[in-house]
């Protein structure tokens, strides 16, 4: 008998309802859940085949553990738990705990019990050698944010439902499906635009899909955005457009710093460096100053360079000059249901956001958000003396084949004396831990995105149960983390995880009954988490988190606010209405205000001005970039099947007269090559790509022996990150630099 089941799709921000027919315990088709109050039915082709990630037979279903012929083999949860933790105990006596490293990867946002329970584990462990996939990726629009309203998850997300301009730099959400802006079915929702009159404007050294479907696009030099953006912004000065509305007196701090600082960037002055010719440029400032509304959004081509900051930076000062921050159809400040830093405690003002509190030894690159730059992990791991990485644990990340110099990093990894994975397959990475721990099935564990609430376009909540019990014998990742959490605080391997969980559960509460701001504020956290039932893990905490949070019952003090029950009861979600002005009660900067001209910021802007001096030229002139693929996800989709069936996947794309010069044909095998490295693959001819620039999907590359997944290996691919360059970052974030690399193209063989 077929019955159905409803669940968000956990596979990227878009956070898709699946409707999901299962017969006889398996998933026998899926289909976009229609009556999803966010997706209304949208599905891309990851999220129809989440039913073969399921029964991908390569998928790990045991514990494996290196033996002694150096050979991963299966072993128990115990047996793995207990080498866990003689092993911790060696290091941790011999060298302290600052030997201990975790790399966080991209999947773990997007998990309730990673984010709830790996921070404790951390936190238990110790260490600040913290890495995480935010530093190949979105680290500098967080510290940007951060440094303007006063937390790093006040993230200004453009309100496409309603904007009349959209101007999107380096982002390609017909593809990507939205990043920093959770709007599953963007193209429906841009075509929207169009129909109130309005406009969509796209700059991309590709003209990629969402360009295609743009009104208008522009070629831009790789890394030249901020450039750009600065002229933007000084011609907004120059032509006395510069119009933060009412909405923001007396609340805004640092204008006329900004326009000193975008002095020397006119139109004229970055049309060269940029690409794009001066009344282009001034024409976009007074198109976003007319508009009735507008939003200026950028993503992973604007952070992944090296002004990702400053740039990230300038696209909220060019919303706020143009009167678009923080109003209906500009840039707002979603309102998330399990709270965040800017819906909790005193409203306004806050701590601000501190960043380079300590700094990697090898190079000193300072530390932002509370974590180190992965670029400096391989070094870290190398270099001698105190502090020295001995041990890493990487949860859901493959950074062999996601950072910079991943060749580097795999040698360092073989000299750890503890690498764990907790991951779902044995892949570049986890095959050189000396314990794989396997994490669930998704449609195996419950989801709720505690992260993609913070980020979407309207304000909505959506919890999903397990579609299937896990195998008899498996733990749920939380259970995973609450046993490293007991290693690690010296409870030891055979610990039991309960009492650590009602732990955590009442330290929740407490902290809720102890801020005045809270609905709970000065009730018994005991009591508090006695109502929360017979639930435990992240379920309890989530109810707990719900109920506190802006829309919440406050434990009875507002009986029809949300609970999880009433979740569990909204099987296609919680509408939560439009986002709603929040400033200034959102602000959590210290001083109250807007901060425009953070000094941290304004410090990187000489380093800039070099870049007035146009285009260097390098190699014989090409600059790498990268691209998203509708049927890929980073690194770990390539063995399903169907989403590698069909043209090769990893190809080069090359503008055909540059393809001449380097004398490659369509079609032709070609070496790619900067001076970090070379790597083969196919050329493609295409007139998308902007002369000068070529585009190579990163995630690719599963030839590494020692792996265990067999689709994956027979459709390779590259890895274009062995040609990155790990000492080339962002000065601010440390984050890598992954677009505009210098490259040569020729011929294979
Ligand atoms: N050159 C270049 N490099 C890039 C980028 C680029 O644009 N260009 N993009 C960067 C960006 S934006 C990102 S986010 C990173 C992503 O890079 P990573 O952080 O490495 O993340 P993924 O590549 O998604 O790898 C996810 C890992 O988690 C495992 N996994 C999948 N599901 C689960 C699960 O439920 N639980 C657990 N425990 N593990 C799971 C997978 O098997 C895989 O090993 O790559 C970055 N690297
Ligand atoms: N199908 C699919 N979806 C995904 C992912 C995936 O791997 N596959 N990954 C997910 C992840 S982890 C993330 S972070 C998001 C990323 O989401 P997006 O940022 O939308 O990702 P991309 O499609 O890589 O778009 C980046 C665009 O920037 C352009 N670009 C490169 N360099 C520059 C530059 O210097 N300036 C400008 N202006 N543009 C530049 C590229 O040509 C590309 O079109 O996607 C997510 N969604
Ligand atoms: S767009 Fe993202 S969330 Fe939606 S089905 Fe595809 S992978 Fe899943
Ligand atoms: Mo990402």
């Amino acid at each position: 008998m077929a019955t159905t089941a409803l669940r968000t799709c956990p596979l990227c921000e878009a956070t898709c309802g699946l409707e999901l027919t299962i017969e006889d315990g398996e998933v026998t088709k899926v289909r976009g859940d229609k009556d999803d109050v966010l997706s209304h039915g949208f599905i891309c082709p990851k999220g129809a085949n989440i039913g073969a990630l399921h029964d991908d037979p390569d998928r790990l279903r045991t514990p494996m553990m290196r033996g002694a012929d150096g050979e991963l083999a299966p072993c128990s949860w115990d047996q793995a738990f207990a080498f866990i933790d003689e092993r911790f105990k060696a290091i941790d006596a011999e060298h302290g705990r600052q030997a201990f490293a975790a790399y966080l990867g991209n999947p773990v946002a997007h998990s309730l019990s990673g984010l709830i329970y790996g921070r404790p584990m951390l936190k238990a462990i110790g260490t600040r050698n913290i890495f995480s996939a935010s530093s190949v990726d979105q680290a500098p629009k967080q510290v940007a944010c951060g440094l303007m309203f006063g937390t790093s998850l006040s993230i200004s997300i453009p309100d496409i439902d309603r904007t009349d301009y959209l101007l999107i730099l380096g982002a390609d959400p017909l593809i990507s499906n939205g990043s920093l802006m959770t709007a599953p079915d963007f193209r429906g929702r841009m075509k929207t635009i169009g129909e109130r009159g309005g406009k969509v404007v796209v700059i991309d050294p590709r003209r990629s899909r969402t360009a295609e479907a743009a009104d208008e696009h522009h070629f831009i030099r790789p890394g030249g955005d901020a450039l750009l953006c600065f002229a933007i912004v000084n011609a907004l000065f120059d032509e006395g457009l510069v119009t933060p509305g009412d909405h923001l007196d007396g609340l805004l701090s640092g204008v006329e710093e900004v326009e000193q600082a975008a002095q020397p960037f006119t139109p004229e002055a970055v049309a060269a460096g940029c690409g794009i010719e001066a009344e282009t440029i001034r024409r976009i400032a007074r198109e976003l100053a007319a508009a009735p509304s507008a939003a200026v959004y950028g993503r992973i081509g604007t952070t992944t360079q090296p002004f990702g900051t400053v740039t990230s930076w300038l696209i909220d000062v060019i919303n706020t000059l143009t009167g678009n921050l923080d109003r209906p159809g500009g840039v707002m400040f979603t309102k998330p249901p399990a709270g965040s830093p800017n819906t909790q405690g005193a409203a306004g003002s806050g701590r601000g956001m501190k960043i380079h509190r300590w700094a990697t030894r090898a190079k000193g690159r300072g530390e932002v958000l509370g974590e180190l730059p992965v670029n400096c992990l391989a070094e870290e791991i190398e270099t001698p003396g105190e502090g020295q990485i001995r041990s890493l644990i990487t949860i859901g990340g493959n950074p062999v084949l996601s950072t910079p110099n991943g060749d580097r990093l795999a040698d360092a990894l073989d000299t750890l004396d503890l690498m764990i994975s907790i991951d779902i397959y044995r892949n570049e990475t986890s095959r050189h831990a000396h314990v794989i721990l396997p994490a669930l099935s998704a449609l195996e564990h419950s989801h709720f995105d505690l992260v993609f609430t913070v980020f979407a376009v309207r304000n909505f909540a959506n919890y999903s149960p397990p579609v299937f019990d896990p195998p008899a014998g498996m733990l749920d990742e939380w259970e995973i983390l609450l046993r490293l959490t007991a290693i690690a605080s010296g409870a030891g391997a055979a610990a039991e995880i309960g009492p650590i969980d009602d732990f955590f559960a009442l330290e929740l509460a407490g902290r809720e009954s102890r801020s005045e701001t809270s609905p709970v504020f000065g009730r018994e956290p005991a009591e508090l988490v006695a109502a929360a039932g017979d639930r435990v893990g992240p379920e309890r905490l989530l109810d707990i988190m719900l109920r506190c949070g802006p829309y919440g019952d406050g434990f009875g003090a507002n009986p029809d606010g949300l609970t999880l029950a009433k979740l569990e009861a909204s099987p296609h979600g919680v509408d939560l209405g439009p986002l709603q002005p929040r400033i200034p009660e959102s602000l959590r900067t210290a001083s109250g205000l807007v901060e425009l001209a953070p000094p941290e910021i304004i410090a990187d802007v000489p380093r800039l001005r070099a870049e007035l001096e146009g285009a260097p030229a390098n190699g014989n002139g090409l600059l790498l970039i990268g691209r998203r693929q509708l049927r890929s996800n980073n690194s770990w989709m390539h063995n399903v099947p169907k989403l590698v069936s069909g043209p090769e996947g990893c190809t080069v794309l090359v503008n055909p007269d540059d393809a001449a010069r380097c004398g490659v044909a369509d079609g032709q095998r070609a070496v790619l090559s900067s001076k970090r490295g070379s790597i083969e693959l196919t050329a493609v001819h295409s007139e998308a790509m902007m002369l000068g620039v070529v585009s190579v999907p990163h995630g690719w590359g599963h030839d590494g022996e020692g792996t265990e997944i067999n689709v994956a290996s027979a459709h390779a691919g590259a890895n274009v990150n062995l040609l990155g360059d790990s000492e080339r970052v962002d000065e601010i974030s440390g984050t890598a630099v992954l677009n505009g690399i210098p490259v040569e193209l020729a011929a294979a063989g």
